[in-house]
């Protein structure tokens, strides 16, 4: 059996730990409201977010008497017991739930010792990710889909620097545009012959590989290490030639591994953007910000956070 088995009940027992989590109070819950909307001119849809409550949550900047905990507070080394769904989840994780979602049982998966939220993702942090979707999607009864994410770096739109990984179901009737991306190809590692996926619509530099359908292969350490890295090459070629630290936006579902470099964190210094925005869905915190999207729109947000795309140009033999 692998170290990376979940609990057969494992959607099971993510409910009774939220469900007692929120019945204690130990998660605030922020209600929501959301809309799908299209892109007129690409038809790639988004699902907008605006969840009010978010405003009051408390922040690295708030002072300790505000929060009523330390300054230098971290909430994922010795995790709260209630919050926790696995703890030392193959000896080197645990997976809790996030204390402040807006969509219900929200989880996150943490490394147990401290490591850096800029490290680049392990070929066991893959894996790991790749059983907990499989383990969420195997739980739903309503065929939903899931997805994770991984914000790295300064300009990524992470808040907390120890290693974190999080998961999100998908909402219904949604298509992620690396869906219609990952449908055009087999499972490939890019290579100096092959470039990895990137849609000739989208203003951002994205890479994009779709994984193999067959599970020894999914669950290849060597493969997944491979995919990977293939990708941050990528990642890191476009980062050199700019002042810019080393940040990037990380998606991935059983289908596709997708990374999104990235040139700033917060939009005309108002609107965050994380991981989840370039798998579109967006977040805002106020109806000033929520407008904001819907004016400029998402694409136009996406690409200003993110560098030119690289669709056009040939492929290049030396990356990073
Ligand atoms: P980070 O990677 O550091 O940053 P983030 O997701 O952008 O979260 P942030 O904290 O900045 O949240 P925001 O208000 O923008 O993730 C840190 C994670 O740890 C977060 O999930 C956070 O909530 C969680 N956390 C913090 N303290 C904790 C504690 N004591 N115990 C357990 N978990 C703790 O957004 C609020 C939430 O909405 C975030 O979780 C965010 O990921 C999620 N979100 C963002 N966009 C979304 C969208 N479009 N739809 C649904 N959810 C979305």
């Amino acid at each position: 059996m692998s170290e990376f088995e979940l609990p057969k009940d494992f959607g099971k027992l993510i409910e009774s730990t939220y469900d007692q989590a929120f019945k204690s109070g130990d998660i605030v819950f922020n209600e929501s409201t959301s809309e799908i909307i299209e892109d007129e001119e690409t038809e790639i849809q988004f699902n907008l977010t605006l969840a009010t409550g978010l405003a009051k949550k408390p922040t690295p900047e708030d002072s300790p008497e505000q929060i009523k905990r330390p300054k230098d507070f971290n909430p994922f080394l010795n995790p709260d017991p209630k919050l926790t769904v696995i703890a030392n989840y193959a000896n080197k994780f645990n997976i809790l739930l996030n204390k402040f979602p807006i969509t219900p049982n929200h989880i996150l998966l943490t490394t147990k010792e401290f490591k850096s939220q800029n490290s680049p993702l392990s070929p066991e942090e893959l894996i790991a990710s790749l059983r907990i979707l499989d383990g969420l999607e195997k739980s739903s009864t309503k065929n939903e889909k899931f997805f994770g994410f991984y914000n790295c770096g300064e300009n990524s739109g992470a808040s907390q620097p120890h290693k974190h990984l999080q998961f999100l179901r998908y909402p219904d009737n949604f298509t992620p545009f690396p869906n219609l991306l990952a449908a055009k190809d087999e499972a490939f590692i890019a290579s100096a012959n092959k470039e990895p996926l990137q849609d000739k619509n989208l203003p951002f530099a994205h890479f994009l590989l779709p994984l193999p359908k067959s599970k020894e292969k999914l669950y290849d350490e060597e493969y997944l290490a491979l995919a990977f890295s293939s990708l941050l090459q990528r990642t890191l070629t476009i980062l050199r030639d700019t002042e810019s630290p080393v940040a990037y936006n990380v998606v991935i579902t059983k289908k596709w591994l997708l990374l999104v470099p990235r040139s700033n964190a917060i939009y005309k210094n108002v609107l965050g953007i994380n991981s989840a925005a370039y798998t579109g869905l967006i977040l805002a915190k106020n109806e000033e910000l929520y407008q904001l999207i819907k004016d400029v729109g998402p694409l136009e947000i996406l690409k200003e956070l993110g560098f030119a795309s690289t669709a056009d140009q040939p492929t290049d033999e030396y990356h990073y």
